[in-house]
């Protein structure tokens, strides 16, 4: 039902035209949707309003103070995670369909998410946020303009802090119709059957007319648009209708060689909740860092496209991190806690918060959690010190997480925004993956590399709802955020870095083989996982020879720079040894994942046709 009160057409006029929105495709566009969705009042937002937008904020108890400059907020129980389930991708062709992107008709799912989304703002404010998803000035800045609606000050906040927000975006579009249209609304969370099947939700992404319509959630990859639906999924799209690039779930990080002065970039896909926000935000250990140092660039999303000098180019789209806050702590991730201090105006979703003390908390933050049990409260908002005996469920939710703009990143590299990009010497590719992966192999063929991002087999975390600890096939980390056919991306894959006359060489790694008996991680991981890299850098320029196997070369023990680390003779062998018979099977079940691919390119069913023949 739409409130009585609802903007009328002539009050948003004159909203949009108190905040200089000019442009006439965006003044249509936040008419209709506020005629839709039936908000009382609407507001335009620019970065430069985020003071006050927390100070309200805190007013309305959406956040609660944690500190200096630093909030906590809490989104509804049922509401923590992406739903993969509900997300959809949605155009008129059905060519388009894929294994993984949930494909639907987009006229069809328009008009149900117009029905589902009517009247659903009324009492509430519809925020304006237009943001750019890159560096201002870069190459593919005409697929980066956006405008979310959203009737959630929260998610305001948060889109504040994870892309480029203001109005003078929308003046700088070289065709004014072109920026992505993605409405966002709440919906009655306490009311949206969430995982029933009478669930409400719908993400729909309708991707050939770049409209994002989303539908009943307020966390991160359903709410803020500008990250998942757009700087993923929309630009997956994109990059492949304008042949011009490929949009990835990937880091993108830096490394120099301060005594040859050598500097080399390395982007990657891991599955969400598998490392990449750590790896890129990792610090060369201590033993290493006087020769080495790591520069963060992104952590989540890298556009790739190939430069005029026939180099693959990467750059980050986002402008700051939605970070896992599980098991982050001094030793894990050193950046990631600078990257929260005081004064930052990070926010923290979902952990455990002392509502006496401001404090947060989360599982690995240290050792043990806080002794004095006053004041806590869990990811839920109940009391720890009224839980019954026994109850040792986690204070936090496991998928809790800290945002905070890439400034507040201490290894954030210095060119950081600089519109170009910075040229890929590798692609790498990795999982959580208990045996079989070693902790890393290089592949120097292109097809061979693109088959092994579309082999990639991983655990699914607790970033999606309900699939913790699955094992699943998870190409390129693209799963969940893939916006076609997975042939066709495939082929998009081998056109465009085929067009490299200096291409990435690839690799897979692995910082998750684990031991049968105990469990415990063959490898240590998380800083020292710059050594695997420092070896893929040395095979790339031909100063390590490796040792062939049948799924690429792996290091040679004494390859490895292991200064200052001991890991045991038993588990360093088995990280570096290649188990013939486990990937034999491996072939049999790839075999089935690629074949449910419609119009695989040919070179990939060749490289998959070596690699088996090679293994025997
Ligand atoms: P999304 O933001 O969901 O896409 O995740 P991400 O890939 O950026 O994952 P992130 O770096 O946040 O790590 C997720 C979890 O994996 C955290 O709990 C980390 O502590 C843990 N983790 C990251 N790197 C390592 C590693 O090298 N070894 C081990 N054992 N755990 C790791
Ligand atoms: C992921 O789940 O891969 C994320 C977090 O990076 S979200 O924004 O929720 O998608
Ligand atoms: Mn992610």
């Amino acid at each position: 039902m739409v409130d009585s009160t609802a903007v009328t057409n002539s009050d948003v006029e004159k909203v949009l035209d108190e905040a200089g929105v000019s442009n006439p495709h965006v003044r249509e566009y936040v008419t209709y949707w506020a005629g839709i969705t039936g908000p009382a009042r609407v507001e335009v937002v620019n970065a430069s309003d985020d003071a006050r937008l927390v100070a309200e904020a805190l007013e309305a108890g959406e956040l609660q103070p944690a500190g200096e400059g630093l909030y906590y907020s809490r989104s509804y129980y049922k509401d923590t995670a992406r739903s993969e389930e509900r997300t959809i991708v949605a155009t008129s062709q059905p060519l388009d369909k894929g294994v993984y992107n949930n494909w639907h008709d987009g006229q069809e799912m328009t008009e149900a998410q117009l029905g589902r989304m009517r009247g659903q703002s009324a009492g509430k404010t519809m925020y304006v946020v237009p943001y750019l998803m890159a560096p201002q000035g870069s190459p593919l800045e005409a697929y980066a303009a956006g405008v979310e609606l959203t009737d959630n000050r929260p998610v305001v906040l948060h889109m504040i802090r994870m892309a480029r927000v203001g109005v003078s975006y929308l003046d700088q579009l070289e065709d004014p119709a072109h920026f992505v249209r993605a409405v966002h609304v709440t919906g009655d969370l306490e009311n949206l059957g969430q995982g029933t099947p009478e669930d409400q939700r719908y993400f729909v992404t309708v991707a050939d007319q770049r409209t994002i319509l989303h539908f009943g959630s307020s966390y991160g990859g359903n709410a803020l648009l500008g990250k998942i639906a757009h700087g993923l999924r929309q630009a997956c799209y994109d990059g492949r209708a304008s042949g011009r690039f490929l949009a990835e779930q990937f880091m993108l990080l830096g490394i120099s060689d301060l005594e040859t002065g050598k500097r080399w970039h390395i982007a990657g896909g891991f599955p969400s909740a598998s490392g990449k926000t750590n790896l890129a935000m990792t610090l060369a250990p201590d033993a290493l860092g006087s020769r080495y140092r790591v520069d963060f660039y992104g952590d989540d999303i890298a556009w790739l496209w190939v430069g005029d000098d026939g180099r693959v180019y990467a750059m980050n789209p986002e402008f700051g991190v939605f970070g896992v806050a599980k098991d982050t702590n001094a030793s894990t991730n050193p950046g990631a806690l600078d990257s929260i201090q005081p004064g930052s105006g990070a926010i923290f979703t979902n952990v455990a918060y002392n509502e006496k003390t401001q404090e947060v908390w989360w599982e690995g933050k240290t050792k043990n959690p806080p002794a004095d049990l006053d004041g806590w409260l869990d990811w839920k908002g109940e009391k720890i010190a009224d839980r019954e005996n026994g109850d040792d469920s986690p204070w936090a939710h496991p998928n809790s997480r800290f945002t905070t703009t890439l400034a507040n990143v201490p290894n954030v590299a210095a060119d950081f925004e600089a519109p170009q990009g910075v040229p890929v010497d590798a692609i790498i590719f990795g999982g959580r993956t208990r045996d079989r992966e070693p902790l890393v192999r290089a592949i120097t063929d292109l097809a061979e590399g693109v088959y092994d991002g579309l082999t990639l087999g991983a655990e699914a975390t607790f970033a999606a709802d309900g699939l913790d600890g699955q094992l699943r096939y998870d190409p390129m980390s693209m799963r969940p955020f893939m916006a076609y056919g997975e042939g066709d991306y495939a082929a998009h894959w081998l056109e465009v870095i085929g067009k490299a006359s200096q291409p990435p060489i690839f690799a897979h790694v692995n910082w998750f083989q684990r031991d049968a008996q105990d469990g415990h991680f063959l490898w240590p991981g998380y800083r020292e996982n710059l050594r695997p890299l420092l070896w893929l850098m040395q095979f790339k320029e031909g100063e390590v020879e490796g040792v062939k196997t049948p799924v690429g070369v792996i290091p040679a023990e004494s390859e490895l720079v292991m200064d200052g680390l001991e890991v045991p003779a038993e588990d360093m062998s088995r990280i570096l040894t290649i188990d013939t018979e486990r990937w034999r099977q491996e072939m049999g079940f790839r075999e089935e994942h690629l074949a449910q691919f419609d119009r695989l390119p040919e070179e990939i069913w060749e490289a998959h046709r070596r690699v088996a023949a090679d293994l025997g």
